[in-house]
């Protein structure tokens, strides 16, 4: 008998033993006694989809205190460590091999010192725990855009997450050729104390690209944990660049028109930017909100949603903003909530959720009230900011039926947006397609939020929405943007989008509904529907239609000065950005295409014309 199998048949029970070699795939057999080489668990889990298996992973995260069961059945909730509720981007490292250097704007250390630290924290890191296997797929099953995972995990909250969030793949791993590409997850939350990760100080997330491979270590924010998510999206990345597709950090909707005209967006938003809200809004159908891939058939751009279910940010969803949620929210299907409040009746809290703030409840500090102090005297909030919410998505009552086409949608229109206070229009449409690329997604700007630990409100350079996840060049990655049309006779236009533009006293010039017109104008103008007023910077919507969408959509009286101030073209403001994206490219990306310096010159010239034309502040009327 070879290594692996000795490894195996010593390690698992007869049971376990059977459904792991029912999996005819010796990289799997040698992944799973690798890791229990290295974690040495007590014992192991191998899942196979059954409904007693998925059974056994949620009791057992209850079980171990993982999980708290609520009032009602098909919820719990999960808290997570003090300093570890959110991504943190300082401690997720690509391990570079010699020889590459993915360049400035990515967190990269070399691979050998990197698996030196993987070995060294996972060595023994189960050590009386439970190892759990499972086997998923991301994107439909049997489709050309699949793409199956592993993942190994200590933790029955990851496991249980997974089951809601992504498609199970066990029979699809029978099935599959023995030398498919698959993509590895190992994680260990490391040594637990009161179900808390205690060695957050050394957690981190290694993305050993050269074998397909991601760590995650003493951590437990599913953000960080979760392999199907953002881990695996970071793989995605380079398979896409070698295959010549494109792996995004975007949702993916049905903006419906009229005469029942269904139109397939994907959007792009940062974390906490707004891309669950835009993918649920009233009138639509959702495919996903989070992840999507994106590959040329038959000369059209076609979509797939990675995941099945929405790991979504809880704060401000409330009854009457968010009523598909909060339906779901309350209803008899699967939840996981994470570092909200638990009140005394099990139910549960969280921040602007529209009610008055509880006085007392449980939540990650323990038992909480009204006031509560930590050690340094600072306030302890009842729930976290990036509080959040886990469901699958077939309990939404706005679930377009393509989720799981095994082809996808067909992309009629790509929405960049950032959180901007004082620069971009709410909505406007690129000249063309690299316009849009170089414009609106590579010099994609936004204030950071709560999804990433450090502090909120601070405009960071985000190009595409996914600088956190991009692991190529950054030159290289918007040269693939420009390259993906290529020889298409007709491509979608890409629309950027603006839902944070504020006043001088800094209050919101759109009501969080307004995003509804956007894409109503949005889907007209895929099918030229509606004109539009050229500015420098693209086309924006003329007063009239907006005016029309506006009522008839949401009965509401948009008013000519509501327009002119939003849709004012503010000259200094849009120099000051090409000036500080010029500078990005120029003094951190090697391999910056000349097309985004072209772009942005061109952009430049027009906007300092019509400065000299028309003043700072332009309307838009000045350009009819
Ligand atoms: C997420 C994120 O949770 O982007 O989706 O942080
Ligand atoms: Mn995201």
């Amino acid at each position: 008998m070879n290594k692996t199998m000795e490894i195996l048949e010593s390690a698992l029970t007869d049971a376990n033993f059977r459904k792991l070699l029912a999996i005819p795939n010796r990289r799997v057999h040698k992944f799973v006694a690798d890791a229990i080489q290295l974690c040495m668990p007590m014992k192991v889990f191998v899942c196979n989809d059954s409904k007693m298996d998925r059974e056994y992973i949620r009791r057992t995260a209850i079980a171990r205190g993982e999980e708290t069961p609520l009032a009602n059945p098909y919820h719990t909730v999960h808290f997570d460590g003090f300093h570890d509720q959110a991504r943190d981007k300082e401690t997720t490292l690509y391990l570079t091999p010699e020889g590459d250097n993915l360049g400035e704007q990515l967190t990269q250390m070399d691979r050998d010192k990197g698996l030196e630290i993987v070995q060294k924290r996972l060595s023994g890191s189960m050590d009386n725990k439970k190892m759990v296997v499972r086997f998923f797929c991301l994107g439909p099953l049997d489709s050309l855009f699949s793409v199956p995972v592993v993942q190994i995990t200590d933790s029955f909250y990851v496991a249980h997450s997974e089951d809601l969030l992504y498609r199970r793949g066990y029979d699809y791993f029978r099935r599959l050729p023995e030398d498919k590409e698959i993509f590895w997850m190992l994680h260990s939350s490391g040594k637990i104390m009161h179900s808390i990760s205690i060695d957050w100080k050394k957690r981190g997330v290694m993305i050993d690209y050269k074998d397909n491979t991601v760590y995650s270590m003493n951590t437990q924010y599913a953000g960080n944990t979760i392999g199907l998510k953002k881990l695996a999206l970071r793989l995605a990345i380079r398979k896409a660049d070698r295959e010549a597709w494109l792996a995004e950090h975007m949702f993916l909707m049905a903006v419906h028109g009229p005469s029942n005209r269904k139109t397939y967006f994907t959007g792009a938003f940062p974390s906490g930017c707004g891309k669950t809200s835009t993918s649920m809004v009233r009138g639509n159908t959702i495919v996903g909100d989070d992840l999507t891939y994106l590959r040329i058939l038959n000369g059209k751009i076609r979509g797939v949603n990675v995941e099945r279910g929405i790991f979504g940010i809880i704060r401000s969803v409330t009854q009457k903003d968010d009523p598909v949620i909060w339906d779901v929210l309350r209803s008899k299907r699967p939840a996981i909530f994470s570092n909200v409040l638990i009140t005394e009746d099990e139910g549960v809290r969280w921040l602007d959720d529209g009610s008055e703030p509880p006085e007392i409840g449980n939540n990650y500090s323990g038992e909480w009230f009204a006031g509560k102090v930590d050690r340094h005297g600072e306030e302890i909030p009842y729930a976290n900011k990036n509080a959040r919410y886990t469901i699958g998505l077939e309990g939404l009552a706005n679930l377009d039926r393509a989720l799981d086409d095994s082809r996808g949608v067909e992309v009629g229109g790509i929405i960049y947006g950032g959180r901007d206070r004082d620069t971009w229009v709410p909505v406007q449409q690129s000249l063309d397609w690299n316009h849009g690329v170089i414009t609106m997604g590579a010099s994609l700007e936004s204030e950071t939020t709560a999804a990433i630990i450090g502090p909120s409100g601070v405009r960071k350079f985000q190009p595409f929405s996914n600088l956190d996840f991009i692991s190529i060049p950054l030159g290289k990655y918007i040269q693939n943007h420009i390259d993906f049309v290529e020889g298409l006779e007709q491509v979608p236009p890409i629309f950027g989008v603006n839902y944070f533009l504020k006043d001088e006293n800094d209050n919101y010039l759109n009501d969080k509904l307004d995003k509804m017109v956007w894409l109503k104008w949005m889907e007209l103008r895929v099918h030229e529907g509606v004109g539009a007023i050229e500015t420098p910077t693209g086309y924006i919507p003329l007063y009239e239609d907006l005016k029309e969408l506006f009522q008839s959509h949401l009965d509401k009286d948009y008013s000519k000065m509501e327009y002119d101030i939003q849709f004012t073209t503010r000259v200094p403001e849009l120099l000051e950005k090409i000036d500080r994206i010029t500078n990005i490219y120029m003094e951190t990306v090697d391999d910056t295409p000349q097309v985004l310096f072209d772009l942005l010159e061109e952009q430049r010239a027009r906007l300092v014309d019509a400065q000299g034309e028309h003043g700072d502040c332009i309307m838009a009327s000045t350009f009819v």
